[in-house]
């Protein structure tokens, strides 16, 4: 008897096949509430669930009293409740890996476009108002030889210095849980409590996972510390950052701009302050979002469903506390 499996991401032909083959599947073609209503229909046969960027809680998890295994199509877990998860003996896994030099790319892409103002610039002359030779008050900031200040020091962190160091030659300062010797010895970098990062890197970089510990770390008193002509970069997760502490900030001219992937509320809101300052540039939660990329997570996602609902430990198990001994 195939094992019931409901995807709430659509997937390729190729691994749509694939997982027909060894399961029942029932797709849920969007998380609007139609189709959070077909969710819940489709939750109390469920062995297996695979998709991404939705809060699976245990109001909507009680429904599935089969469930074996959850299947994300990303490196964060922060919208799963991990303990539940583990009570109940539902396996989590997640994709890395394989999304960490795209992600990383996504990060020096908001490095370059916001050091250089190419968003704003290029809008310039998309509007037809390149009426002269770029003066002083279009100059931008550089990016090499600038200090890369890494808050997070991962695998998504470690691919960042590792673009830092020998792509643009600059000096790699990280503040993470624990000192990583490896890294220190790879790109010569350096480690540094949060406050003395803030105050010395001229490139802050977000690179780390949204927790209880995380949420909210930097706040005005963090803003305060960074200086006027450092630049703000959060690849990681929106809750990381007091949003209207940062708003607050860049008004002020406290920071000298921002480049934001991730935000408190996806999408961000058409209104929010964010997108009337000309010195932010803000992109969709692209991190992982190129094709090969994505390809390659969703595989991964359904190869670790496909060997937990076989009963094997799938390779990228969160909760390990949920695989039997
Ligand atoms: C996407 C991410 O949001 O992997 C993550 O944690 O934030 C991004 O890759 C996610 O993969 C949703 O598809």
């Amino acid at each position: 008897m195939k094992k019931q499996v409901v995807l709430y991401k659509k997937l390729s032909p190729p691994l749509m096949a694939r997982l027909h083959e060894q399961a029942q599947v029932t797709l849920i073609e969007s998380l609007d509430a139609q189709g959070l209503d077909t969710l819940r229909e489709a939750l109390p046969r469920a062995h297996g669930l695979l998709g991404a960027s939705l809060k699976l809680d245990a109001e909507l998890l009680d429904l599935a009293p089969d469930l074996e295994a959850i299947a994300s199509v990303s490196v964060g877990v922060d919208n799963y409740d991990i303990d539940y998860l583990t009570e109940r003996r539902i396996l989590l896994t997640n994709t890395p890996d394989v999304l960490t030099e795209t992600t990383a790319d996504t990060g020096f892409a908001l490095i370059l476009a916001t050091a250089r103002r190419v968003v704003e610039l290029a809008n310039m002359v998309r509007a037809g108002q390149w009426q002269r030779n770029i003066g002083p008050a279009h100059f931008g900031s550089d990016v090499h030889g600038k200090t890369l200040g890494i808050i997070g020091m991962g695998r998504i962190g470690e691919a960042l210095a590792q673009r830092g160091h020998f792509g643009f030659g600059m000096p790699v300062i990280y503040h993470s849980h624990s000192p990583k010797p490896a890294v220190e010895q790879r790109f010569n970098a350096q480690y540094r409590s949060l406050p003395e990062l803030l105050q010395q890197a001229d490139f802050i970089c977000l690179t780390l996972p949204l927790t209880a510990e995380t949420e909210g770390l930097i706040g005005t008193e963090e803003l305060a510390l960074m200086r006027p002509e450092s630049i703000f970069i959060n690849i990681s997760r929106g809750k990381v950052v007091d949003e209207a502490a940062l708003i607050q900030a860049l008004r002020a001219g406290q920071i000298r701009a921002a480049g934001l992937d991730v935000f408190e509320h996806e999408p961000l809101n058409p209104d929010s302050p964010l997108l009337q300052l000309n010195n932010v540039v803000a992109t969709p939660h692209i991190g992982s979002a190129t094709h090969e990329t994505r390809e390659a997570m969703a595989r991964c996602a359904v190869d670790n469903l496909l060997a937990a609902l076989a009963g094997e430990r799938p390779a990228n198990l969160v909760n390990v506390l949920a695989w039997k001994v």
